[in-house]
């Protein structure tokens, strides 16, 4: 575990442990209502790797970029999403982020930077690197962070994207959250590499390991890859090594996974770990971290009822923000 306090307080240490509970708990009710049938679409869960997005999320600027995955939800939740938004989404309500038409795979947030999740697995890449492009165009100072999988890797696109980056030393910090699996297949499977961050040496920009259940570790690493593109100094690649708790999707029962590997990642489940850590560190008391558990259950329960009420979009609205292109919004179904 990354050293405790040293550039975060006790109160930053708390939110942090905060936003991993809340992410947690996002997924798990979402979980549990999806499985009775209560909720529509289709849902890959982040539980597990909380420690990546709650580590990362903790070192941007408010106005910096983040562009996401079909795995999206705790990006969003620790970047200060809206969880009532988020239910109301994934459940197709009119108060969701996308008036309930793009579900939990297309949810995007312009208030916090946040410019999308996607169902093309690993164009955050690409979006991502062209945020990157616009923030050193403009020279505004600003990063712009993209999140995806090991299995985007082997997409050409990232290689495209990754050396584009790199010549133009574009801002752009690369979170490539190896779970070791692209839907059912193993990373052993799908590349000879046993590191991913690896790859950033042939693009000639840092390739950085970091264990993915350790939010400080992450988040150490995170902020020096975001000081370095601040700063003018170009890309960085960081692999966070972590696990899914379940399988690709919800439905997806993950015999393809060995029970004994899947078990030692459950064991090192990122939130227990570090609530272990803060307790003996002093920093908070069992008590403490059990209040907190508490509250975010409440704030969660609250936040799917909201969006369990929400109405339904009405028919009128089907092709409302489908087409782009008119600026006052009076085309077909246009809206600016
Ligand atoms: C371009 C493209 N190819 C294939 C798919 C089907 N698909 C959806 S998720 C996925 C695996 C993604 O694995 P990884 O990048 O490791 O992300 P993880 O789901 O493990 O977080 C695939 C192949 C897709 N959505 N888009
Ligand atoms: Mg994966």
């Amino acid at each position: 575990m990354g050293s405790v306090g040293e550039q975060v307080g006790s109160a930053g240490l708390i939110e942090l442990y905060r936003c991993m509970v809340r992410i947690r708990s996002f997924e798990e009710h979402a979980h549990k209502t999806f499985l009775k049938g209560g909720m529509p679409g289709f849902l890959h869960l982040y539980s597990g790797e909380e420690a990546i997005a709650a580590g990362v999320m903790d070192v941007l600027a408010p106005d910096d970029y983040i562009v996401t995955s079909h795995r999206g939800h705790g990006h969003l939740l620790a970047r200060g999403g809206d969880p009532k938004r988020m239910f109301a989404e994934l459940y197709g309500r009119v108060d969701g982020y996308c008036r309930g038409k793009g579900g939990s795979m297309h949810i995007a947030d312009m208030g916090h930077g946040m410019l999308g999740a996607n169902g093309i697995v690993g164009a955050a890449v690409n979006i991502g690197t062209g945020a990157a492009f616009a923030c050193k165009y403009r020279g505004d100072r600003r990063v712009s962070v993209a999140f995806f999988g090991d299995g985007s890797t082997n997409r050409g696109t990232f290689h495209e994207a990754l050396n584009l980056a790199a010549i133009w030393e574009l801002p752009a910090i690369y979170i490539l959250e190896n779970n070791h699996y692209g839907v059912a297949n193993p990373q052993s499977d799908h590349t000879k590499l046993k590191d991913l961050a690896d790859r950033a040496a042939a693009y000639g920009f840092p390739g950085v390991v970091v264990d993915g259940n350790d939010v400080l570790a992450v988040r150490a690493a995170a902020a020096e890859a975001v000081e370095r593109a601040r700063q003018g100094g170009g890309p960085t690649l960081i692999e966070a090594k972590t696990w899914r708790h379940w399988g690709h999707f919800i439905g997806d029962s993950a015999k393809y996974r060995d029970p004994v590997e899947h078990q030692s990642w459950l064991d090192r489940d990122p939130i227990p770990a570090f609530g272990k850590v803060l307790v003996a560190k002093g920093v908070a008391t069992e008590a403490e971290l059990q209040a907190i558990g508490e509250e975010v259950e409440a704030e969660m329960d609250a936040a799917i009822e909201y969006g369990r009420q929400s109405p339904f979009p009405d028919v009128s609205e089907l092709t409302m923000d489908v087409y782009v292109g008119d600026p006052q919004g009076t085309s077909a179904g246009g809206r600016s």
